[in-house]
């Protein structure tokens, strides 16, 4: 399994780890964000020298609650940011993103990969950009947008509807002109999803495996980890996020999405160690 990039392929034999570089004031984990552009290239040379194999660039900050931002406001924070890790590193880097418009001048930049927590939905222009740029697309299952989404998560069956919605949210991209080997499909874990919900989502990820394209899976440090430690805040939720990464890389996640891409390194190869010997 391969992923074509403007900066190469990236192979999927092995769980690629990507780092979250945000340009935010306001994400949820205060140590993930990287404002300044300077900082952000060393973070982002760090995080490839421990492992990562990619990394994602956000704007506009997806945590519960969240209000969008302007497109004027997220393309300020984001293109000095994306122009400094660009120089820095060679690693593929995709924006996280639910706008054309950012998208498209983040890809004039140098992007590589466009990731919408929407998939497609909150702006209609995306995915036929995707289509036109040759560049792979992320699509992510979410109920409601950022600011209601943990309001009152409610399925009759999650796992049944959000592997219908990911393989709606497919079929929609490919009926645009977006090929099949671009396409990566993410369950949105914590995105308007309970603990036993995202539990559920991931131990059923055989599932969204079987709709055939690379799965991405986004734990790190969230709620519902802290709420299986009694509470823990962001900056106490490394361990459970090593252990969530296990349980998604040995269920058949391709990708990981991480803070810390140096720790999650190690675990993605152990589990895989462990799994082929
Ligand atoms: N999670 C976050 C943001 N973007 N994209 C995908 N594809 N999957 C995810 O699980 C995912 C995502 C939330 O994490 P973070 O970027 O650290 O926080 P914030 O949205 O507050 O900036």
């Amino acid at each position: 399994m391969l992923l074509q990039t403007r900066s190469g392929p990236l192979g999927l034999d092995r769980a690629v780890v990507i780092g979250v570089l945000n340009a935010t004031p306001d994400s949820f984990y205060p140590e993930g964000r990287h404002a300044d552009p300077g900082a952000a290239a060393a973070a982002a040379v760090e995080m490839v020298a421990g492992g990562a194999g990619m990394l994602d660039l956000g704007a506009e900050s997806s945590r519960p609650g969240a209000q969008p931002v302007p497109v004027e406001e997220e393309l300020g924070r984001l293109l000095p940011v994306l122009r400094a890790v660009r120089r820095a590193v060679r690693v593929p880097l995709s924006i996280d993103t639910t706008k054309a418009e950012v998208a498209r001048r983040a890809l004039a930049e140098g992007a590589d990969v466009i990731n919408d927590i929407s998939a497609g939905r909150f702006d209609a222009e995306l995915l036929p950009l995707c289509a036109r740029e040759r560049v792979p697309v992320v699509l992510m299952h979410m109920q409601g947008t950022p600011a209601t989404m943990q309001a009152a998560p409610r399925y009759t069956d999650v796992v049944h509807e959000v592997n219908a919605f990911l393989g709606e949210r497919a079929r929609a991209a490919e009926a645009v002109g977006v090929p099949p080997g671009a396409i990566v499909l993410d369950p949105g874990l914590g995105f308007g999803k309970t603990a036993a919900e995202s539990g559920r989502l991931l131990r059923r990820l055989d599932l969204v495996v079987g709709l055939g394209y690379p799965v991405l899976v986004g734990v790190s440090r969230k709620t519902f980890i802290g709420n299986l430690l009694g509470g823990r805040p962001a900056q106490g939720r490394l361990f459970g996020t090593a252990a969530a990464v296990a349980l998604a890389v040995s269920a058949g996640a391709r990708l990981v999405r991480v803070h810390d891409p140096g720790p999650m390194a190690d675990v993605v190869r152990v589990v895989e160690g462990l799994l082929e010997s």
